[in-house]
């Protein structure tokens, strides 16, 4: 039995909480995701974050795997992220995406009502204070997740492309494929970088753990309409051989109320 999933019934987002209970929207509970819209509070002291060994090529080797809910990149231990209001520094553990099942739906957070075709999480954890992703569950600022929405353009983007021509690699569930590192802010918007909104939250997958600091950069980065449609049609939920062959997409969890949270807008 899958544990959870997006489309059917007994394992779709409504339900995710009769296995996973943090799951169950809870008034004034702090889930993701969440429509972000003008209601925001500018916070001149949220700067632009530090990314460390982001410009750089990181020793060793990354894994790409398809693990049957999402598209994952593992990345090394070289990776640091801080600053931008955050209250620790943070490792980065691994990068995954959000998509839907065309271009008019995807990303999980919403802006002003809309659904970007795609959205990329940067997930890092509080440095030196844990081991692992599910230790940093329990502290409310565990985790801070870097969110980019992806949007589509004619011109083909040359960074997305170094990923994504791997994907067909892990098109079934299970796979992986190494990946040689290059530099991550490659896949970060090459404008306003220090435009983004910041509001506490939640995983967008079961545990649902109340334990993000998210990060949403209101600058898109953008690949082409080819790219966009291989991606989304190309990656399967079921293992290579198992029937039915079931396509992977509308991994995105619906909004939710910020039941009074503060969102904030950093200074520019
Ligand atoms: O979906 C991811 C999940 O794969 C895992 O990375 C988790 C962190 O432990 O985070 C969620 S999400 O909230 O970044 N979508
Ligand atoms: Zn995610």
């Amino acid at each position: 039995a899958r544990d959870f999933c997006y489309d059917e019934e007994y394992c779709n987002p409504y339900s995710w909480g009769d296995k996973f209970p943090s799951c169950h929207p809870i008034i004034d509970e702090h889930h993701s995701p969440i429509n972000l819209d003008y209601q925001m509070i500018r916070n001149e002291s949220l700067e632009a974050l530090t990314l460390e060994g982001f410009d750089t090529v990181q020793p060793g080797e990354w894994t790409l795997k398809n693990n049957g809910h999402s598209v994952v990149l593992e990345v090394g231990s070289g990776l640091q992220v801080g600053g931008g209001g955050l209250p620790a520094e943070y490792t980065t553990v691994q990068l995954h995406f959000h998509w839907g099942s065309n271009h008019t739906n995807g990303s999980e957070h919403t802006v002003n009502g809309r659904r970007y075709p795609m959205e990329m999480h940067i997930v890092n954890m509080k440095t030196a204070y844990y081991p692992n992703l599910t230790a940093a569950l329990e502290d409310p600022t565990g985790i801070a997740v870097l969110a980019v929405f992806i949007d589509v353009a004619y011109a083909e983007s040359d960074s997305f492309s170094l990923l994504f021509t791997l994907v067909p690699a892990v098109a079934f569930k299970g796979k992986t494929v190494p990946v040689t590192p290059f530099p991550l802010n490659s896949l970060l918007p090459t404008k306003n970088i220090s435009q983004y909104y910041r509001y506490h939250g939640s995983l967008t997958t079961p545990p649902c753990s109340k334990a993000v600091l998210w990060t949403v950069y209101e600058v898109p980065v953008y690949v082409s309409y080819e790219q966009l449609n291989e991606f989304v049609s190309g990656v399967y939920r079921s293992e290579e051989g198992e029937e039915p062959v079931i396509l992977l997409h509308d991994n995105f969890r619906h909004v939710h109320d910020t039941f009074g949270r503060k969102v904030y807008a950093s200074k520019d």
